[in-house]
């Protein structure tokens, strides 16, 4: 059965192959998405570690000139996705979104070295110049509080999360032209985000690209800013894991040693006293979102440990069948099929399992990484699960679910 379903995912992997570069799902996703990509590459190495090189050069071939790496690259255009280039009117090329993502490749790209530095140490140098521009762009226009701010929904990598509802209410929806969905003809739009959801990414798209995606005005204008701990946490461990590279590497270590202890400091602000964890802060009403969720029980892969989460998490393996799922079920917002509001997501699993093991909370790590297993041995490559019965949501033949299994969760996974 597992031996099954190692060679089940890897033809995933290779099924999503365009040749260099990685599609999280055939039909839905059409494109190369930047953690799915850094996931795929974690993936590929455990049977083709030169595979999986080439998915990060094929991830920083659409890094813009400041630095930012997009979440979108549109390597060939295909009318199955909306919002496609001209709406984002980037014009960069290759074309692409113009927000980014979290910045899981730093820890892949150490992880994929460590395990063969010889065949990897070229590819880590031309890379770690790259990750140092796009670290240095996030802490130059996105850290100005502390934690790590996104500017869209979709930066966050959790587009409909309840943490960002008391912010969305706030974006004028009046100029949105009329558009088509096109996600909800590929998955059952209850699996989806809502209209109300969408109206508000497009203006915020608008917004930008009226003003040239400009940073500044983004950041001063714009109707989005939420300091959020799924871009905290991860900028935070992969900022350690840069800095790590950089010792291997014999490269200067000052500006990013100062990044870690920047934001250090700065995950401090993201605590909600009254919720007892971390939580999603609204930098334009000062509001937290009162939202336990999944990245709040990222400290421990940022290297934060915090023994208040450690009961948080207790309680929340009491609540449903499989965890982690994206939303406290205590939650009123909480749906076990819409997306980030309450379905388990593997990726998000495997980095709270990683930095759960790495705090010697082994048995904590156990039960994230068995759930994963058992969610995947019954239901195969999904996008994301149901928590309470596990059955499968979202698209199918998932490549970051293939790749998580391959590298992290099957009995036969070299982190395993
Ligand atoms: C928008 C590709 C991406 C993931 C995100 C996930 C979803 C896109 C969408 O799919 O977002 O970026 O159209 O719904 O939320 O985390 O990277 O798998």
């Amino acid at each position: 059965m597992i031996d099954k379903l190692d060679a089940q995912a890897r033809e995933i992997l290779c099924q999503n192959d365009r040749g260099g570069y990685t599609v999280p799902t055939d039909g839905l996703y059409p494109y190369q998405w930047n953690w799915d990509s850094a996931f795929a590459a974690f993936g590929f190495a455990n049977f083709d570690i030169e595979r999986a090189w080439q998915e990060f050069h094929s991830l920083f071939s659409g890094q813009w000139e400041n630095g930012m790496v997009p979440h979108i690259i549109f390597h060939q255009e295909d009318k199955g996705y909306f919002p496609g280039p001209d709406v984002w009117g980037t014009n960069k090329s290759p074309l692409s979104s113009g927000i980014s993502q979290p910045p899981v490749a730093a820890t892949f790209v150490r992880k994929i070295y460590e395990s063969d530095p010889k065949a990897g140490r070229e590819h880590a140098a031309i890379l770690f110049e790259k990750l140092a521009d796009w670290h240095r762009w996030f802490h130059v226009n996105r850290c100005e509080t502390g934690a790590a701010v996104i500017t869209h929904p979709w930066e966050a990598g959790r587009d409909n999360a309840p943490d960002w509802d008391g912010a969305m209410e706030a974006i004028d929806v009046s100029k949105v032209q009329p558009y088509v969905r096109r996600d909800t003809s590929h998955v059952d739009p209850e699996m989806r985000p809502t209209k109300y959801d969408y109206d508000r990414y497009i203006s915020l798209v608008d917004f930008a690209r009226e003003n040239d995606w400009n940073q500044d005005i983004i950041r001063d204008e714009g109707a989005f800013r939420v300091a959020d701990p799924t871009m905290t946490f991860i900028l935070l461990r992969a900022n350690r894991d840069l800095l790590w590279l950089a010792k291997q590497l014999n490269k200067p270590i000052d500006e990013i040693q100062s990044w870690v202890d920047h934001l250090e400091t700065g995950v401090k602000t993201l605590w909600n006293e009254e919720l007892g964890a971390y939580d999603s802060l609204d930098l334009k009403s000062g509001k937290f979102a009162n939202s336990l969720s999944c990245a709040s029980f990222l400290c421990w892969y940022g290297g934060i440990e915090n023994s208040k989460m450690v009961e948080q998490l207790d309680l929340i393996f009491s609540q449903t069948k499989y965890s982690v799922p994206s939303y406290s079920p205590m939650g009123e917002k909480f749906n076990a099929k819409r997306y980030w509001r309450g379905p388990v997501w593997g990726v998000v699993n495997t980095l709270i399992g990683m930095g759960l093991e790495d705090c010697g909370l082994n048995a904590h790590a156990q039960r994230v990484r068995s759930d994963t297993v058992e969610l995947i041995k019954n239901n195969g490559f999904a996008e994301y699960y149901d928590p309470f019965d596990g059955s499968a949501a979202g698209g199918g033949t998932f490549s970051w679910t293939a790749a998580i299994w391959l590298s992290w969760a099957s009995p036969n996974a070299k982190e395993g």
